[in-house]
Parts: structure tokens; sequence; C-alpha cells
């Protein structure tokens, strides 16, 4: 494939329901992304099954995943969007990958100390090695920029390390991946505990708003925001719940916190709270509208599926059978 373009892969773990978080911190972004960069986003189900799944409920998840990527603007002719599952490349890079990946570095990982505390009862060797399954997807594409946010840039760096590492071996085989940090809504918060991030594994509804929440719904968890008494709408860090209500009223308005200050001078929380709720109504309405008009077109979602695991795939095996050659394995017999 002649392209000059450079490469950017990112994914997401089809588990849970995406919240305004995710989409604000990360899809919002990436919509514009294909102008500069060829672009790879996976569903990363083989990642989801590190903690037990339901086959019915992960099944559907991932599909609507792949569907909110497009609903979301993410322009299926231009980017890849493709499930992990359907490109077995993924997981014979990550063998490859474990054999060159230290017991330490694995043992290192935040990610699998907090997981591994949640999963007492499952501490399975997937979840020890997630990151060189991680690695692997980046690598497998050649990614020069790999959007996530602050959370996975430990994942980021050990994934440079073992490139850096097979190559001191083998040659210039991978591409070293830099981090991409998106500009705004780097870190949306929770709603009821604005110190806390808000997650899609948040036990109170009340904290998340979710990517198919009503808008009466919405209303009521910015209305039920947990704020101050300091009864002042400024950006700062002495105010969470509020700052954290200017990001998510700037991120869905384009206007500069700054902006918002000025804007809400003098008035109270409840008529900010209510500007809030109707930003993120109007935020997400179009990604609804079309996420229910794409839902219903079966033949079209499976048209992209297939057609983005065969591109994915051809890009994936180009890289897997070098790698392979690289470290000795036999050539196939044509
Ligand atoms: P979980 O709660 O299951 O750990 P999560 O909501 O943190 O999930 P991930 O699947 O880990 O979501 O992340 C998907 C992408 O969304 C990542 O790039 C991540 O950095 C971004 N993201 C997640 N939560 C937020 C948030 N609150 N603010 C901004 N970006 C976020
Ligand atoms: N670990 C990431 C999801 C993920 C990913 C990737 C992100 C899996 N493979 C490759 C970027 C590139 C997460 O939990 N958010």
């Amino acid at each position: 494939m002649l392209n000059e373009k450079k490469v950017l892969f990112s994914g997401m773990q089809a588990t849970g329901n995406l919240t305004l978080g995710n989409y604000l911190g990360a899809l919002k972004n990436w919509v514009n992304l294909c102008e500069e960069y060829e672009c790879f986003y996976s569903v990363v189900d083989l990642h989801s099954i590190t903690v037990r799944q339901d086959p019915t409920v992960l099944r559907q998840r991932a599909r609507k995943l792949l569907t909110i990527y497009i609903a979301a603007g993410l322009d299926p002719e231009k980017n890849c969007l493709y499930y992990q599952s359907h490109v077995s490349g993924h997981a014979e890079l990550a063998w490859i990958l474990n054999c060159f990946t230290y017991m330490g570095e694995l043992n290192r990982m935040t990610q699998f100390k907090d997981k591994a505390a949640k999963h007492a009862d499952n501490i399975n060797a997937g979840l020890f090695t997630y990151p060189t399954l991680m690695a692997a997807d980046i690598l497998l594409y050649q990614a020069d920029v790999v959007p996530v946010g602050i959370d996975q840039m430990q994942h980021l760096e050990l994934t440079r390390d073992v490139a850096q590492r097979f190559n001191a071996v083998y040659g210039d085989v991978f591409t070293i991946p830099e981090v991409y940090i998106g500009k705004v809504g780097a870190k949306i918060m929770s709603l009821q505990e604005p110190l806390k991030k808000m997650s899609k594994s948040d036990e109170n509804p009340n904290a998340s708003i979710y990517l198919m929440d009503d808008p009466d719904t919405i209303m009521r968890k910015c209305k039920r925001a947990v704020t101050d008494s300091e009864g002042q709408i400024l950006y700062r860090e002495e105010q969470p719940g509020i700052r954290n209500l200017i990001d998510i009223y700037s991120a869905c308005t384009g206007k500069k916190p700054e902006e918002v200050v000025k804007e809400f001078d003098g008035k109270g929380y409840g008529d900010f709270k209510v500007a809030v709720g109707e930003a993120v109504v109007s935020a997400l309405r179009p990604l609804q509208e079309r996420y229910e008009e794409l839902s219903k077109d079966k033949a079209y979602i499976d048209g992209i599926i297939k057609a983005n695991a065969e591109k994915a795939n051809y890009v994936a095996t180009k890289t897997l059978r070098k790698v392979q050659r690289k470290v000795g394995f036999p050539d196939r017999v044509r």
C-alpha cells in the first residue's frame, strides 16, 4: 500500500457502556485525525476476555462499539474500523512479543495491579500479559502515533521498550510509536466524586453520563452533579466539581474555560447546571440519531466489518510475516 501518511492506531474495549469521558477524551478527538494519519481503530475484544464476560453481551457490546465509532463521525472509508478478533495476527505477534518481555516489566504495570486486586478470583495469565497484546496491536500496523489517555502511558512505554529491544536484535523491524494526548476533554471527572475520573465501570449510575442517555436523564445527572458551597463559577482547583462542569461545557461547545467563566459571571449553580445539561444533550444528539439509523442497517455495518477486517489483515500480515522470518520460523511453501 503506497501511502505517505503516518500511521495511527488506537482501540477501546467493549466492556461497559461508553461515557461522556470516553467520547470527549477519545472518540471526539479521533474524528479529524484521518486527514493527517492513516488511522486504525480496533474494538479490542481479545483484551476484553482478560476479565470474565458473558458471550452474548460481549458480542452485542462489540458491535455497538463499532457502530458508535461510525456514529461519532469516524468515516469507515477513511478509517479502518475492525474487531481485533478478526485479525489473527494480533494474537500471533503477541506470542512472539511475550518472548521479548520480562516478567519484571509486566509486574510493574499499575493497571495489572489494579485489575488483579479487583478480580482477585481470576488473576489469569492473559491479564498479566495484556500489555504485550497491546504492544502487538500497535506494532503490527507500524503505528507512528497512538492517541490514548494518560492512564495508558505506562503500556505505551513498555511497547516502545519491547520494540526497541526487538529492533536491537533483528534490525529495524518495528516503528517506535509516540503517544498522542488529545487537547481537550483529556480527563472528564465523575459527576459524583469530581476527584475521580468518569469511568464506565463506576457503580454509581449518577457518576457518569452514558452516550446513549436520553435528554431527561442527562439533565437530571447534571442537576445532581456534586459541586461546593463557594457559590461562584470559577475555573480553579479548589472547586473540582464546577471545574469539571466547565470542562464539559467547554468541550461540548468549543468555548474556552475563560469564556465560560465570563459567560456565567454572577449566575447561580442551578442555571449553570441546566446550561451544561443542554450543551451535553446537543453534543450527543447527532451521535445518538446516527446510531439509531445505523443500528437498523445490518447489511451496511456487516459490509464495513468485512471490508475493514480484510484491510487490517492485509497490513497486519505484512508485518507478521516479516517478524516470523526475522525470528527464524520456516518460510511458507506456496
Ligand atoms: P474502565 O472504567 O472499564 O476502566 P474507561 O471508561 O476508563 O474504562 P477505557 O476503555 O479504559 O475507558 O478507555 C477508552 C479511552 O477513553 C481511552 O483512550 C481513555 O484514555 C479514554 N477515557 C476514559 N475515561 C476518560 C475520562 N474520564 N476522560 C477522558 N478520557 C477518558
Ligand atoms: N488498553 C487500552 C485499550 C487498547 C489500546 C490498544 C489503546 C488495547 N490495545 C492499542 C491503544 C492502542 C485501554 O484500556 N484503554
